[in-house]
């Protein structure tokens, strides 16, 4: 068995960023949009740097308007996760693209989703559940208009709140009053850290927003102490190394820290991110570390129990989710 036919738990990943290009141009196409700018000669999305890629994501993610569109994105989104043998899945939904923010449009977007999602588990077997993501560079008011869209819709399906963005925008602290919300409706937190913003916005998060997972989370690695902290408080990161090496922050998969992170203690688990941005795929992924650090079926299979530890979901799906992995 090669390491990419394994079961897979995938806690980060974003919907709109995990829609295949052809999908956003075929709704470019039926909405007369122009999105030529959004692609390269090739057909794939077209970003320069970080700061480009989240303007080419807002871009392409304009097509998307109603909650049959989203129902059609969850649709061709699950349809890659089983190919790729994923069997549970995180996705970030942000109500700031689902209806601007405002609750009672949030709902009908994520009904939407989730009955598509109901009907992708039923024929692929693929379980999906959310985390409502408030955009950092969209600012603190507008975060609380998320998390209360976030609260509002808490419950089995929605698990979690987990900020992403542009974090060279303010500190992880400004958002502390969404945070609080969201942990006083029951849900799960995450945020975005020590991908671009270095180890201090690991502290920030840890400190200000009390997460108990970090997406990327990979820069700890420059600070010895921090490292220790996040063993000692057991926090996990959702390692991304394919879409680090794509937007810059490493030369290749073999210099990517999650090895060594991996070595100093820290819960560390593997996602893609936004795999078509970042040409990559779950197996991809596998194949890569594999590659890299010649991790072999044992050292997947704990970064998946890791992973299922982890994840945001109610005590029966997570036990469902370790009986697939036990059983594959
Ligand atoms: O993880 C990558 C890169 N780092 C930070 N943020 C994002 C990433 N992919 C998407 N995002 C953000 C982006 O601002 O998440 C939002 C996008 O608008 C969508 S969440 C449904
Ligand atoms: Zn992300």
């Amino acid at each position: 068995m090669s390491v990419s036919d394994l079961p897979k738990v995938e806690l980060h990943l974003h919907h709109e960023g995990a829609a295949p290009p052809e999908f956003i141009r075929q709704l470019a196409f039926e909405k007369k949009a122009d999105l030529s700018r959004v692609f390269d000669e090739r057909g794939g999305y077209a970003f320069e740097n970080f700061v480009h890629f989240l303007q080419v994501y807002e871009a392409a993610t304009s097509v998307l308007k109603t909650p049959e569109d989203y129902a059609r994105l969850t649709r061709a989104v699950l349809e890659q996760s089983a190919a790729n043998g994923v069997i549970y899945c995180e996705t970030f939904l942000s109500p700031d693209f689902c209806g601007g923010g405002d609750v009672a449009a949030w709902r009908e977007y994520l009904a939407a989703i989730q009955e598509a999602a109901d009907r992708a588990e039923a024929e692929w077997g693929v379980i999906l559940r959310g985390i409502v993501t408030p955009v950092r560079h969209f600012g603190p008011e507008q975060a609380k208009r998320t998390a209360l869209c976030a609260a509002e819709t808490a419950g089995d399906w929605i698990v979690g709140l987990g900020m992403g963005g542009d974090e060279g925008k303010g500190h992880q602290g400004d958002f502390a009053y969404a945070f609080d919300m969201a942990r006083e409706a029951g849900l799960r937190l995450t945020t975005h850290a020590g991908e671009f913003g270095g180890p201090e916005s690991v502290w920030e998060a840890i400190r200000d927003l009390n997460v108990e997972r970090i997406g990327h989370g990979v820069r700890a690695i420059e600070d010895p102490k921090l490292v220790a902290e996040l063993v000692a408080r057991q926090i996990t990161l959702e390692v991304c190394p394919g879409s680090n090496v794509v937007l810059g922050l490493y030369p290749s998969f073999a210099a990517h820290p999650i090895q060594r992170l991996r070595e100093a203690g820290v819960r560390v688990t593997v996602s893609t991110d936004d795999p078509p941005f970042f040409h990559t795929t779950m197996r991809r992924e596998y194949d890569m570390l594999a590659e890299a650090f010649g991790w072999e079926e044992d050292d997947f299979r704990a970064i998946n129990l890791t992973a299922a530890e982890a994840a945001f979901c109610d005590e029966d799906t997570r036990a469902r989710i370790k009986k697939k992995l036990e059983s594959n």
